[in-house]
């Protein structure tokens, strides 16, 4: 379930225990549409969407687009619908855009500008200065909703061709969100990429980014040979890398996946599989080889140039007249745009020449469905097919000619897929076809109707095995990891310098939380035997000191961390650092209210850890946990003495003295160490994930460098999304340090 609005995020990051991924794209993922049966909640088609709704749904989160259905506004006046409406997973927080906006920015600058340049579709380019303002303005837009529905610790991940000034926007308010941008569709060539009057705009835009996505490596290498062309930031090919005065922008080739899983168990479910059977008694009572195509109605997609090849198969093999059928989907889009509403017209065109042409009595070539399928009915035809056209002039990806190697669950149909489609570096075993040669085109096809049956499976065994092991969850996996590694450079880069400057590197680290996941009850923490072997390498063999500064009781460090660990343990949030205060212990009249609530919220607990304590709540029923807050929240209005302060953490209310200071207590050891002038000589690196490890970044300041753990708490100079990531970062640097 949801346990907050985006509204409620922004207001009280507090809610929020790990970084949210926040997913920005044109299109929304679900809109409201009006139907004869009332308004309905409906998935959008379209490669984007395919790709990434499973992926929130797994991870949750917030996507913000367009709001585009008729019924969006009415239904949802304050634009945020919880995704899928009935177990709702994340939150879908859409921007309003006027007619004037939706023309400018969508149709005229993205869809009659970008779209073609970036398919090579030279003479159908206008950019219209007009479009580019408002390209602008919406882009902005954006960027604003993402300002707030996030706090600075989430993950921006935005999308596409539509927003590539987002990145860029939300980096110069927020220097330091992680933001990773994918790019679905092909980079032009440079000589291209002339035609557009903003390309150093819109590349400076993608720049703000940490990490740039793209389909493939030829991607990359364009767009790294564009900046080096036309831009005057420093470009390691080799590398991937674009160096921004000391921030390092990543350009990496992540070729996108499906949900194999998915698509393999639609094609199975029974009304998928009763229209296939029905698809396959009408073509093998005939003996008809069936083809199958499925596209967005566009011109990138070569359906035009594919209905010439099929022409050309009739001419060249006339025997198969009345022994082939294409059955063709062609999913209405972009309507607005004139050259789409012609191509349409001109696909009809083609179709019924085709089949005036070789059709004969009870027998036509070309079965058109001009509208959209949902995927039940596109894998039952998937499921169906012998022959699989994907004949795109340029295509980013085509996840179409994945889904229909997920869907064969028969394995009887062969797969031609463009030369000139990402998808093509991947599935190897697809026959080849250059949608711009009928002969070739034709021959080709005529190849995979006579290919034997234990090759058709052998060669979809293969492609299957692949989209398997890589799925859009992995693929989604692989872009978030790529952004976390860049933090951790940035980390590992910071420290190796400081050391090349001959600072001693100190550790301050927190533990629960930080270095370790937080476990049901302390006791149950156990600190994992290589992170234990880390840190010693770090203390002993590297030389940097690791000292560990926790809530904890210096007995519970000791505990945890073994008798054999060599680094420095730091208790009570710093208060063992005090000695003179160490003797007091927090009023006794509080300890009544404490264990009052222990009674009243089972899962609740007060560890009394002598000068401090530490009120639990992660064991009480989930649902009850608001209701403790505000209880809570009360009860401490009440609780004020001159010596003590109460401070809520990560599901715990710590109690402990005013002297007790993670911050005063790291300050005072690198005195105590290296004398008072420690900031010019020694680099101290704290981490921490709770409000107590705060003064730890403010004594570290920018003498050394802080790093929060999760979404919970600001100030730190860079942020990373675990303990793992913490972990991994730990052993890499121990590596280098050793070094
Ligand atoms: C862009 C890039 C890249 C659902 N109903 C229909 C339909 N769908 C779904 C399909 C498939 C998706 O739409 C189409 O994805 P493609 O990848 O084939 O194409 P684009 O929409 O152009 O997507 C492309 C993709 O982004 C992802 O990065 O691969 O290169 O151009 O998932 O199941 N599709 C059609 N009719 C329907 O009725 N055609």
């Amino acid at each position: 379930m949801l346990s907050w609005t985006c509204r409620f995020r922004r207001e009280s990051a507090i809610e929020s225990e790990s970084p949210a991924l926040v997913v920005v794209t044109n299109r929304e993922p679900w809109l409201h549409r009006a139907t004869v049966h009332g308004t309905v909640l409906r998935r959008t088609p379209g490669g984007v969407v395919s790709a990434l709704d499973p992926v929130l749904r797994h991870r949750g989160g917030v996507w913000i687009a367009w709001g585009s259905g008729e019924r969006d506004w009415d239904e949802a006046p304050d634009g945020q619908v919880p995704i899928p409406p009935r177990d709702p997973r994340y939150l879908l927080h859409r921007v309003r855009l006027t007619d004037d906006e939706v023309r400018g920015y969508y149709l005229d600058y993205a869809n009659s500008g970008l779209w073609p340049l970036c398919h090579l579709a030279v003479e159908r380019v206008r950019f219209y200065r007009q479009s580019w303002n408002i390209y602008q303005d919406v882009n902005r837009k954006f960027a604003e909703a993402i300002l707030d529905c996030s706090v600075p610790a989430d993950t921006i991940w935005s999308h596409d061709y539509h927003l590539a000034l987002v990145p860029g926007l939300v980096r110069s308010l927020r220097p330091n969100q992680r933001i990773v941008h994918f790019w679905h569709i092909p980079w032009p060539p440079t000589t291209l990429l002339r035609l557009c009057p903003n390309r150093e705009e819109i590349m400076e835009g993608l720049l703000g980014a940490d990490v740039l996505g793209f389909q493939t490596e030829d991607d990359c290498r364009r767009f790294l040979d564009s900046v080096n062309q036309l831009l005057s930031h420093r470009v390691d090919m080799e590398q991937g890398t674009v160096d921004l005065e000391g921030r390092m922008v990543r350009v990496m080739n992540f070729p996108i996946s499906i949900d194999t899983p998915f698509v393999a168990e639609t094609a199975a479910l029974p009304a998928a599989r009763r229209l296939t059977s029905a698809i396959r008694r009408r073509v093998d009572q005939r003996d008809i080889e069936l083809g199958v195509a499925v596209d967005r109605l566009d011109y990138s997609k070569g359906i035009l140039p594919r209905l010439e090849a099929l022409d050309m198969f009739f001419r060249r093999y006339p025997h198969r007249r009345g022994q082939v059928v294409l059955l063709q989907v062609v999913a209405p889009s972009r309507s607005d745009v004139p050259d789409y509403a012609l191509l349409g017209e001109q696909v009809e065109e083609a179709v019924a020449d085709l089949n005036q042409r070789w059709g004969t009595d009870g027998w036509i070539p070309v079965i058109s469905i001009r509208k959209p399928l949902d995927l039940k009915r596109l894998a039952s035809l998937y499921r169906a097919a012998d022959f699989f056209l994907v004949s795109s002039l340029m295509d980013g990806m085509n996840l179409v000619a994945k889904e229909f190697v997920a869907a064969q669950l028969d394995q009887r149909g062969v797969l031609l897929l463009s030369e000139t489609a990402g998808a093509i570096a991947e599935l190897e075993d697809a026959l080849p076809i250059n949608p711009l040669d009928p002969e070739g085109f034709a021959d080709t096809l005529e190849e995979a109707i006579q290919m034997p049956v234990a090759e058709r499976a052998a060669r979809l065994d293969r492609m299957r095995t692949r989209l398997e092991q890589y799925t859009v969850q992995e693929w989604a996996e692989d872009v978030l990891a790529s952004v976390e590694m860049t933090v951790a450079d940035a980390a590992l880069g910071r420290i190796l310098q400081a050391r090349q400057q001959g600072r001693q590197i100190v550790w301050g680290l927190d533990v629960d939380g930080t270095l370790v996941e937080f476990a049901p009850h302390p006791d149950a923490v156990v600190i994992p035997g290589p992170l234990l072997d880390t840190l010693r390498s770090l203390h002993q063999t590297a030389h940097t000191p690791v000292l560990i500064i926790s809530g904890r009781s210096e007995e519970s460090l000791r505990a945890l961390m073994g008798p054999q660990f060599p680094g420095l343990l730091m208790g009570h949030h710093g208060l063992d650092s005090a000695p003179e205060t160490r003797d007091i212990t927090p009023p006794d009249e509080w300890r009544g209210d404490f264990l009052g609530l222990e009674r009243d919220w089972p899962g609740a607990w007060l560890e009394d850890k002598g000068p401090t304590w530490s009120f639990h709540w992660r064991g009480v029923d989930p649902s009850r946990k608001t209701a403790l807050l505000e209880t809570l929240a009360h009860l401490t209005e009440r609780l004020t003495h001159p010596a003590f302060r109460t401070r809520f953490g990560n599901e715990v209310l710590d109690v402990y003295p005013l002297a007790a200071n993670k911050g005063t207590a790291l300050r005072g050891w690198l005195v105590r160490t290296y004398g008072p002038e420690w900031p010019s000589h020694v680099y101290p690196v704290a981490m921490g994930d709770d409000a107590t490890d705060k003064d730890l970044f403010l004594a570290v300041g920018k003498n050394g460098l802080s790093i929060a753990v999760g979404a919970r708490i600001t100030g730190a100079a860079l942020v990373l999304d675990s303990p793992a990531a913490v972990r991994r970062l730990l052993a890499r640097a121990s590596m280098s340090l050793r070094q």
